[in-house]
């Protein structure tokens, strides 16, 4: 297979980084299938209208089901609100498409089941959008922790942290909105913490949350794009309905201790996406906001040059690094979502699934819905008993 054709639904905040990434893949990484941006879906004529044009789909549809019906269309992107990924991803696996899902991937545990158990009866490729892992720098991490080098993992610490609701006037967007989104941070923020815990640490074994929502009714929208938004001119509210911040504690099956942050509220952050992993033989620390850098520590340093050091990690042997610039020139957020793109390609090339999957997306949601048990228990909730 030289090319895919691609439907996706959605054009706001993940649809404009997606619609970069299908476009950029081929200039960057020439020896893979190369996406085709065929249509785009989306609620509102006249925005994606303008998104396809702007973006260069060759197509939109106001109706999802269009790319269903089409045969034309070899794999589906669905980044639309978190409420229609079920219905949208059963459907396109019923049609035999591969399939992209945002995160988190469904309201609940039991959808994200629902849509695992088509994807496969289909046998389709599916993948799920924790654009994360795909950081270099978070690769590195891997590397260091998965060869040994890191030692016994002790501590996993991760923090998500924005502040784009702090202004209570700001209105009630879909993130807001339980029966949209089916969580506020947790879901949003927490979900990314808790794949990279999976995906550099293990399996979590046990939960213990607690949440709050600080601003209780927010004016409703007019409009809303991403983590912008206008309010209605009248002085009409709506109930904010997920939390604005949550955070848990957890046990890993293999011991490792872990404490997690995910907020609306950390005043100051616009997007501060953070860990720190601490082993017997030395430590990592990861900052979004310096995507390009891993923090090391390593015991065996010399006494008189201990502490931590900064990788810049940019060149060879880094992961994907020979695809981009000269030693020591950055990349940035919409590169995760290309190297995400790549791993699909390969995964279609080679006939396996790619990574994260759907089974990725099912164990996240396992954790969250374990966290939320917790906080409405106020008690330790098994991970594994959902
Ligand atoms: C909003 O919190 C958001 O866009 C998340 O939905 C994304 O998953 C995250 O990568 C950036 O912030």
């Amino acid at each position: 297979m030289k090319e895919i054709n691609i439907g996706m639904v959605g054009y706001k905040f993940m649809g404009k980084a997606h619609s970069h990434a299908y476009k950029d893949l081929p200039l960057f990484f020439p020896d893979h299938i190369r996406p085709i941006m065929k249509v785009i879906a989306g609620r509102n004529h006249e925005a994606v209208s303008q998104a396809a044009n702007q973006y260069q789909w060759e197509s939109y549809t106001t109706n999802w089901q269009d790319l269903i019906d089409n045969d034309d269309i070899d794999l589906i992107d669905i980044n639309a609100p978190s409420d229609v990924h079920k219905d949208i991803a059963i459907e396109a696996a019923k049609a035999g498409k591969h399939i992209y899902c945002e995160k988190p991937l469904a309201l609940t545990l039991a959808d994200s089941r629902e849509m695992l158990e088509a994807a496969e009866q289909a046998g389709i490729k599916h993948m799920v959008g924790y654009n994360y892992r795909f950081a270099p720098a978070v690769m590195l991490a891997k590397k260091l922790i998965d060869e040994g080098r890191l030692g016994k993992i002790y501590h996993f610490r991760a923090w998500f942290l924005q502040d784009w609701i702090i202004d209570p006037n700001f209105p009630l967007v879909w993130r807001l909105q339980k029966d949209v989104a089916g969580s506020g941070a947790l879901g949003d923020l927490g979900a990314h913490l808790i794949d990279l815990a999976h995906y550099l640490v293990g399996d979590i074994s046990e939960v213990i949350g607690m949440s709050d929502t600080f601003i209780k009714e927010r004016p409703l929208p007019t409009d809303m794009a991403g983590l912008t938004a206008t309010a209605q001119s009248g002085m009409e509210t709506g109930p904010v309905t997920v939390d604005d911040a949550t955070l848990f504690l957890a046990k890993f099956t293999n011991g490792t201790l872990g404490s997690f942050e995910a907020t609306r509220f950390a005043t100051g952050h616009r997007s501060t996406n953070s860990f720190e992993i601490n082993g017997s033989k030395g430590s990592v620390i990861f900052d979004f906001e310096r995507m390009n850098e891993l923090q090391v520590y390593f015991v065996d340093d010399s006494k008189d040059v201990q502490g931590y050091r900064r990788v810049y990690v940019t060149d060879e042997p880094h992961a994907f690094s020979s695809h981009w610039w000269p030693t020591g020139h950055p990349i940035g957020y919409e590169h995760t979502f290309i190297h995400a793109f790549v791993e699909f390609m390969k995964a279609i090339r080679e006939n396996r699934l790619p990574n994260p999957n759907f089974y990725d997306g099912v164990k996240s949601q396992q954790v969250l819905e374990a966290v939320e048990k917790s906080i409405s228990q106020k008690s330790w909730v098994q991970v594994s008993t959902l």
